[in-house]
């Protein structure tokens, strides 16, 4: 059976949103990364990155949200787009923003919005304006279009609903009013029935909730050399 390795957190959202959609049977392992389960041997043997989430399908282990993602969609063949050039180039093209904008400048923006000690002014103003930049480049693809890729719900918009669950989070508590489109997309996918269950998982382990020193320790390890 398919073991996910999953943390309550946005990456490993998009995948349990997938699982759920499909039915798929699998194993949930709780990986609490605020006690540092990520940097432990076993699982930086599965991810080097040591980070969630991860998949282990018999002999195929697959990490990174947006690589996993397509790898079921693949084994699946469920939600994919049509199989021509034209359909797969745009959802290579917005399955790899989402990889490589969304998630990391909305993650740095957190970061220093949440997390960062001061001074932050120079690096909040930069990672608040490229989160801001991303998100509102996908607010204007889909204010002519239903899901990402036109009229079909897919695993680009399952790879966006797991940010988008955090928007006023990441940008804002008033972030939703200046991304209406984008926020019609997030209600549609969270009224799903896969969806709620996809949420519900974070209630099958005692996660830590909070980020305490400790957890800080283990989620910035760098900053250690800061102190003293
Ligand atoms: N590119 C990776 C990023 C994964 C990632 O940043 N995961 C976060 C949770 S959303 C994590 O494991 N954080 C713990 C840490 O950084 O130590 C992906 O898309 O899966």
């Amino acid at each position: 059976m398919i073991k996910f390795y999953f943390h309550p957190s946005p990456n490993p959202a998009k995948v349990a949103l997938f699982l759920e959609e499909t039915g798929l049977p699998y194993e949930l392992v709780p990986v609490d990364t605020r006690q540092g389960d990520q940097h432990a041997d076993g699982f930086t043997a599965l991810n080097p990155n040591a980070k969630v989430p991860v998949l282990v399908d018999g002999d195929a282990t697959v990490f990174d949200s947006n690589a996993i993602l397509l790898y079921l969609a693949e084994k699946t063949g469920r939600f994919l787009p049509p199989d021509t050039p034209a359909d797969r180039a745009a959802m290579l093209s917005w399955l790899m923003f989402v990889a490589t904008g969304i998630g990391p400048y909305s993650g740095q923006c957190v970061h220093f919005r949440h997390y960062a000690p001061e001074p932050k002014e120079y690096p909040l103003n930069r990672y608040d304006f490229e989160a801001w930049r991303h998100w509102k480049i996908l607010d204007a693809h889909l204010a002519d279009r239903a899901y990402m890729l036109g009229d079909d719900y897919g695993l680009v918009d399952m790879a966006v609903w797991g940010w988008a669950g955090r928007v006023p989070y990441i940008l804002g508590e008033h972030a939703w009013e200046q991304l209406p489109h984008l926020k019609r997309l997030f209600d549609t996918i969270q009224a799903r029935p896969a969806a709620q269950r996809a949420d519900a998982l974070k209630q099958r382990h005692a996660f830590k909730p909070v980020v305490d020193d400790e957890a800080r320790k283990v989620l910035f390890p760098q900053n250690a050399r800061l102190a003293g």
